[in-house]
Formats: structure tokens, C-alpha cells, sequence
């Protein structure tokens, strides 16, 4: 396994979110990436480097020139409109929905921060530029490595992707590092990319990214949206779109699901995977699938995540790990690694 670890991840560093009513500290922290880092080091699983720097248009692959250029200039648009808000991070108050208008950019900030994003639980903060760009370097690195040759890696930065669209943020994510990996692995030459999202969250920024293509089949197990963030996308009947009819599958489980059921559930992934016979798989890895973890309602415990990198391995694919989300921080970097040791063994 080949880790390329974002050294920058920690200068994304939200202070609040709103959960259930309440200001509370961010569930997204930077510890989360640190411990899984040292528990890394610690099982020695393979060499530990970081990525080469990849250009913009690298991005533009998969995010909107004018949603790159809001994310590059936010935070000095933020500062720029009182010097106090250096200690504050910023937050969207109000978004284009339904009968309003999304195609005119606003000249207010705030108004383009709604208009760029799909939540008000995803601070903006003075390093979420640079910790999301090391970021994305980090999971084109990953798909780059498979290209050299190598059987599996693993981007581990922070934030994560799988919740950002084409051209907004959301769920804690601002730049889709699934969805960059996966286009860099055919635009270096892959028929056939597949994505396998085992975050406990629907990841609807990657399937809006890639329904309407055959290029890239997107499969996604996660608490039903029905009870679950992000409410919106993740139901059964979303099979894609056009030349991506086919090409989506998605797997909800109801909130309160058993470890049988998780496992029934990765089993029909597998199998569509398996005939779908990709040439690269990108596997959006969040272990908030644990039964501890105090955002979300499955119930894997720790050995259950050395069965899931088993069964991924026995694909017999190319496979990039990029890093998603996991907040029971305690546990975050032993369920990480037993998905990474089990794949290996
Ligand atoms: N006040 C990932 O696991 N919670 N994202 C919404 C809004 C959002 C989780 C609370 C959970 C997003 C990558
Ligand atoms: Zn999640």
C-alpha cells in the first residue's frame, strides 16, 4: 500500500458546526487524519510519502472553473469585508433554491458562499483552500500510482470529498477527491473507472458528478436519505441518467441496520463491480459505519473493517483508497488501517 499523506490537511481547522439547535465543536477534526496516520506508522503498512503538486486544470476535470475560483479567493473576500472575521469562520445564510434564480452569480460574498454550497454545517476557514487543493494532490497521486503499476494506495487527507458537487460544498467536503481520482485514471488511459462509496452517507457530489456516464459506474451503501444526510439523493430508483443509465447503484440500509445487512449490501456491490470488470476502483473509504460513531446509526465493529478491505481485495482491481468520513475519533485509525491490512493480507 502506498499512502500519500496531505501534510496540509490540519489548516482546515472548522471551529462550530450547528447540530440538532447547538453551536458544537466540528465533528471533522484534524486529529482524525493524525490518528490514522500514526496508526499507520505504527502497523508499518507500506510506504508513507507525500504528492506532487497537480495543476488546476487537473481539477477542472471535475469542478467548475467559477466554483475553483470562489474557493481560491474566499477566504481574503471574507477578511476583506471586516478584518474581525479573520477569527471567525464563515458560513452560507441563504441558498438558490427551487424557484430562484442559480445562473447569475451574486457580487455578495455571503450570497455566492449559498450559492456555492448545499449546507450550513461546512465552515469556511483561512486554511480550507490550501488543506482541500493538498488534498485533491493527494488522490490524483493515489490513481497516478495505480497507473505506475502499483496494486493499491491510499490517499489520506482531510476534508473529505464524496458530498461536493461540481461546483458546491457540502457535508463537511469542498473538493471531490473520489471524483478526481477516478478522472485522472481515464485521463491517463482507463477504459472503465468504478467507485465504491462505503461512507455511512449517501455520496451525492460523486454521483451527480458522473449520472449521466458509462465511463465511471458509481455504487454507494449508506443509511437510507429518507432519515439520513444528505436527505436529498441516495434512494434505490437512481440508476442514472442517459448513457449512465446503469451506471449508479445505490444500496441504502435503513438507519439502525445490522452488520449482516452491511455485509448482504457490499456482497450485490461486488458482484455489479465484478461485471462491470473495471479497469481501476477508487473505494470512497468512511469508517462512520462504526457503531460508535456519534453522527451516524450503523453498527460495524472494529474486525468487521479487516472483512471489507478482504472482500475488496478478492476484486482483484487496481484500487485507490481515498479517505472520507469517521468521527469516533478514538476508534478512526484502527478501523481505517484494518480496511487497508485486510486488503493487503
Ligand atoms: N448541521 C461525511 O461523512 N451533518 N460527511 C449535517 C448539519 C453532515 C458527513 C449536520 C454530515 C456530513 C464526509
Ligand atoms: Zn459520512
Amino acid at each position: 500500500m502506498l499512502t500519500f499523506y496531505n501534510e496540509h490537511h490540519s489548516e482546515h481547522r472548522g471551529r462550530f458546526e450547528i447540530f440538532r439547535g447547538q453551536l458544537v465543536p466540528c465533528f471533522e477534526k484534524p486529529e482524525r487524519a493524525d490518528l490514522v496516520l500514526k496508526e499507520l506508522e505504527r502497523r508499518r503498512l507500506g510506504r508513507i510519502v507525500r504528492p506532487h503538486g497537480v495543476p488546476l486544470m487537473s481539477l477542472e476535470r471535475v469542478h467548475s472553473p467559477r466554483y475553483l475560483h470562489f474557493l481560491r479567493s474566499a477566504w481574503s473576500e471574507w477578511i476583506a469585508l471586516d478584518p474581525a472575521n479573520a477569527e471567525k469562520d464563515a458560513f452560507p445564510a441563504v441558498w438558490p433554491v427551487r424557484t430562484l434564480r442559480d445562473d447569475i452569480e451574486p457580487d455578495n460574498f455571503c450570497a455566492r458562499l449559498g450559492l456555492y454550497s448545499m449546507d450550513s454545517g461546512t465552515p469556511f476557514t483561512s486554511g480550507t483552500w490550501i488543506a482541500a487543493k493538498t488534498g485533491a494532490d493527494c488522490a490524483v497521486n493515489a490513481a497516478h500510482a495505480l497507473r505506475l503499476g502499483e496494486r493499491a494506495s491510499f490517499a489520506l487527507t482531510r476534508p473529505p470529498g464524496h458530498h461536493a458537487g461540481a461546483d458546491f460544498f457540502g457535508g463537511y467536503c469542498f473538493l471531490n477527491n473520489a471524483a478526481l481520482a477516478a478522472q485522472h485514471l481515464l485521463d491517463d488511459g482507463a477504459r472503465r473507472v468504478a467507485i465504491l462509496d462505503i461512507d455511512y452517507h449517501h455520496g451525492n457530489g460523486t454521483q451527480s458528478i458522473f449520472y449521466g456516464r458509462n465511463d465511471v459506474l458509481f455504487i454507494s451503501i449508506h443509511g437510507d436519505p429518507k432519515s439520513e444526510y444528505p436527505f436529498y439523493l441516495g434512494h434505490a430508483d437512481e440508476t442514472g441518467a442517459g448513457a449512465g443509465l446503469g451506471y449508479n447503484m445505490n444500496l441504502p440500509l435503513p438507519a439502525g441496520a445490522t452488520v449482516a445487512q452491511w455485509f448482504a449490501a457490499l456482497e450485490t456491490a461486488c458482484i455489479k463491480l465484478a461485471s462491470y470488470a473495471p479497469d481501476a476502483l477508487v473505494v470512497s473509504l468512511g469508517v462512520d459505519t462504526f457503531a460508535g460513531d456519534p453522527i451516524s446509526r450503523f453498527a460495524l465493529q472494529g474486525g468487521d473493517f479487516l472483512r471489507i478491505g478482504e472482500r475488496i481485495a478478492h476484486l482483484k482491481l487496481p484500487t485507490a483508497f481515498v479517505f472520507e468520513g469517521g468521527y469516533a475519533v478514538a476508534e478512526v485509525g484502527v478501523n481505517v488501517v484494518n480496511v487497508l491490512e485486510g486488503f493487503e493480507t
